[in-house]
């Protein structure tokens, strides 16, 4: 199965359409999304990256009456039989094992990286389910394999199962239901209540699942960030010259207080300083994420690679830009703004081949900017 990098997935939606009426806002079913799918990725290949110590995977079963969720990674003795009890594995960030998942993912740049997350696959055997639930964030589930029948309510208000470890809805009702074929796909805005039910013993749900920041976290890093950038003078300390008596020695003066409120009010923050911030904070690779590092190369040999091969992001990797600042993995790409629009290229294809179209300068310049992040293991080359 292979994608064509700019097929739309959205059937007869638009992708104005969509984001109009849809996104964030209400349930989508597109039935063919892709026709004729036929799933590259199957039970076994998550099986295999289920055992991997640094996937993450769940295992969920639902017995007696309690759901009931294992963490990998698991050993292959670990997973019940297909004849056992109904039960589902999930396994997240797909898009770092496979080229193909990445490509998947790829499909949904009409969403902007930075709200995008990671592509979920799970499994299911018939029956098998992750019980009624609803989720903080947008998602679609693409049905890849097998079928799935999707039961969604429109509930504004849930209780909760006290008993299962998961987040598991107890009064559940069902507005709509609809059977997924492959190719299919629903797409949900968050909080909705949903339940996903397999109806055949190689069920294979792709969930491409979208993140945002919450506002507590982009508030408490942000007085982070600004402590880690603080500009002040270490060694100024507090003064006080024109101390004057004072009757109870335990007090602390006006005069004291209006100098330390000087103090707090001189710290300062612009426009320019945040979005640095924003830029950092959006391009932080998921959590636990291992690049591995290369031996140092020579420059002249980078940019002999450059040259005659092509350049990609590490399938790990988030490169963002606001404007003229570039974005990797958290970190900052100090580059003149004459290369701009090859970074641009970099960050929204997520890879550019460069070859004969650069002048010695400039092939120079970008051999420097890019050398470290090839080092980091953050971008390679497609051989
Ligand atoms: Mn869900």
């Amino acid at each position: 199965m292979r994608l064509n990098r700019k097929t739309h997935i959205l059937g007869k939606t638009s992708v104005n359409d969509f984001l109009k009426n849809y996104w964030q806002k209400k349930p989508l079913l597109i039935k063919n999304a892709i026709p004729n799918f036929v799933s590259p990725i199957t039970e076994s290949d998550l099986f295999i990256i289920a055992q991997n110590e640094e996937a993450v995977s769940r295992l969920i079963e639902h017995k007696q009456g309690i759901w009931q969720v294992k963490y990998g990674p698991f050993k292959k003795s670990d997973l019940p039989k297909k004849t056992n009890i109904p039960w589902t594995i999930l396994v997240q960030n797909i898009n770092h094992y496979f080229p193909f998942a990445e490509s998947f993912l790829n499909l949904f740049k009409f969403i902007p990286y930075a709200r995008l997350d990671d592509l979920m696959i799970s499994y299911a055997t018939k029956k098998g389910s992750v019980g009624p639930h609803f989720d903080s964030y947008d998602v679609f589930l693409f049905q890849a394999q097998g079928t799935r029948e999707w039961k969604i309510s429109d509930q504004k208000k849930f209780t909760l199962d006290k008993k299962s470890s998961i987040k598991i809805i107890t009064n559940f009702k069902s507005k709509n239901s609809w059977v997924l074929k492959p190719g299919d796909m629903l797409y949900l805005p968050p909080n909705i209540g949903h339940w996903g039910i397999s109806q055949s013993d190689d069920c294979v749900t792709y969930s491409i699942g979208f993140r945002a920041p919450g506002t507590f976290e982009i508030q408490s890093k942000f007085l982070d960030f600004i402590q880690d950038h603080l500009i002040t003078n270490e060694n100024e300390i507090y003064k006080d010259p024109n101390l004057t008596p004072q009757k109870n020695p335990a007090e602390i003066s006006s005069n004291m207080t209006k100098e330390m409120r000087n103090i707090v009010d001189r710290l300062r923050w612009d426009k320019s300083s945040i979005n640095h911030f924003i830029g950092q904070l959006l391009s932080e690779p998921i959590e636990n994420s291992i690049f591995e590092t290369r031996k140092p190369l020579s420059l002249k040999a980078f940019e002999k690679s450059i040259v005659h091969k092509t350049l990609r992001l590490n399938s790990k990797t988030r490169m963002l830009f606001i404007k003229n600042n570039f974005y990797i993995n958290g970190e900052f790409i100090k580059i003149d703004k004459k290369y701009t629009s090859f970074l641009k290229q970099l960050a929204n294809d997520r890879e550019i081949s460069l070859e004969s179209t650069l002048n010695k300068r400039d092939l120079n310049a970008l051999g420097i900017a890019l050398l470290p992040l090839y080092v980091a293991g953050f971008i390679d080359f497609i051989q």
